[in-house]
């Protein structure tokens, strides 16, 4: 029934609530964020925008990762996605329609530079000028990442993070960025999660590019660094009044079970995880551990090259990690199990709102800068009802307890502007495929119906009430 219903009488007929007496109705309360709190939600490229090889694309390594048998649930690919190449105005309208200020995207580096450098894509590079302009037009920042992890396959094929000169390529990529859209975008990250993309890639090797080596991965992590701190000096060049940062995912990282065979583990995956990126990039050094072991790759100059100034600190996060001693594993552990006891997800994933407040409170101590929550939310297998509703109350209630946590770290001094939600749709989720959704808006991906759940409507009173409009 919902694939045979007009999309824009959806999209009408599902806008989320925001009238005084709904917000009445709701009981919930204002929390006091301050009146100029930015409130976002976040996409990325490759999980949303489909289009995979229209208008000139190239292949990235996540269009030829979910061709390999068996590395993406069902078979998924990123071919389609939710067609938001070609439905971005409907997108925009529902963030409109939710009363978010800020949208987070990437840039398909491959859309732009379809073999990651050399010849532009014109038509590419005209997508992100009607969404920025758009965007600006319905008065949403757009924050724009550089990268979510789609590495242009024909780079790659030179050996992708794992070639020293990708440094170069990345700045030269930056720089188009730059003076194509510095006009008009203020707001920009390098990386999107560089632990992540650097440890399932080059690790343990269940993202692309399915490298599982330990010389591969402390290789990777120094070059992402390269990269990151010589793209901020193109872009501090080239972008004036440009605020610049990068988004690190960090999570508490426990010893499976508390045991004290797998304390060391965790202690290593905590220096992979949430050190690897921001300790050199913002205090100049690499985490003990990690200082030893990469010690053979780094170069002269580097820490220099790497650790420059910027202007805030993205931090995404989900819930508690966990490491489990394995010595005949790549990098010396295992991924370990949460403890059966865990409140989870609909995914399965832990939900502790008091460790991500602390994890606010750590990273402002340790870092000591502005902090823009660049991701926060709430997998599930959502479905529609038979009156085509999405009634999501366990994201809702996940929401609601972790910005109340957010709310308390920033009463205890956190220096905490923003928040954005992962994800504005449900979309591609990597090696999981479109199983666990994390949207605040439903997608049929057969149809590219769209869906604002009951925590989009959640979302909009939350913004409205802190806005106090
Ligand atoms: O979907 C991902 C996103 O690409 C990076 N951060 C975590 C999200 C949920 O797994």
């Amino acid at each position: 029934m919902v694939a045979t219903q007009k999309k824009k009488k959806l999209a009408d007929g599902n806008k989320p609530a925001r009238s005084n007496n709904d917000l009445e109705a709701s009981g919930e309360r204002r929390l006091g964020f301050p009146k100029d709190f930015v409130w976002g939600v976040s996409t990325s490229a490759y999980q949303i925008e489909g289009a995979a090889s229209d208008d000139g694309k190239g292949p990235s390594i996540w269009d030829t990762h979910c061709l390999q048998k068996g590395r993406v649930a069902n078979g998924d690919t990123g071919d389609v996605a939710c067609d938001h190449y070609h439905r971005w105005p409907d997108d925009v309208r529902l963030m409109t329609d939710i009363g978010v200020s800020a949208y987070r995207f990437s840039v398909s580096w491959p859309r732009v530079l379809p073999r990651g450098r050399g010849q532009t894509n014109e038509k590419g590079l005209d997508f992100y000028d009607r969404l920025i302009d758009r965007l600006l037009a319905t008065g949403i920042e757009p924050w724009l990442c550089l990268y979510h992890w789609d590495l242009p396959k024909g780079l790659d094929e030179l050996g992708g993070w794992l070639n020293r000169d990708i440094a170069g390529w990345f700045a030269d990529y930056a720089t188009l960025i730059a003076r194509r859209y510095g006009d008009r975008v203020k707001r920009l990250a390098t990386f999107n999660e560089p632990s992540v993309f650097t440890l399932f890639g080059y690790g343990f090797g269940w993202n692309a590019p399915a490298v599982a080596d330990r010389t591969a991965h402390l290789v990777s992590i120094h070059h992402v660094n390269l990269a990151h701190g010589t793209a901020i000096d193109v872009l501090r060049t080239m972008v004036p009044g440009a605020k610049l940062g990068i988004i690190h995912n960090r999570q508490p990282c426990h010893p499976e079970n508390g045991l004290e065979a797998n304390k060391e583990a965790a202690l290593l995956l905590d220096e992979h995880w949430n050190k690897a990126f921001p300790d050199p990039q913002l205090l100049g050094h690499y985490s003990p551990r990690l200082a030893v072991a990469i010690e053979p790759f780094v170069r002269s100059g580097d820490m220099a090259r790497i650790c420059r100034p910027i202007d805030w600190f993205g931090l995404n996060h989900y819930s508690p990690i966990y490491a489990r001693a394995d010595a005949a594993a790549p990098i010396g552990y295992a991924w370990g199990d949460a403890p059966v006891e865990a409140p989870r997800s609909g995914i399965g994933w832990p939900i502790y709102p008091e460790a991500f407040r602390d994890e606010l409170m750590n990273v402002a101590s340790t870092y000591k800068m502005p902090i823009y929550v660049t991701e926060n939310g709430c997998g599930g297998s959502d479905m529609p009802d038979s009156a085509s509703k999405v009634h999501d109350h366990e994201r809702v209630d996940y929401l609601r307890a972790y910005t109340s946590a957010m709310k308390q770290a920033m009463d205890e001094g956190t220096d905490v502007r923003g928040y954005f939600v992962w994800s504005l749709l449900d979309n591609f989720e990597w090696g999981s495929g479109y199983g666990n959704r994390f949207g605040l808006v439903w997608v049929d991906f057969a149809t590219q119906t769209r869906i604002p759940k009951d925590s989009a409507a959640w979302y909009a009173g939350l913004i409205h009430r802190e806005r106090g409009r």
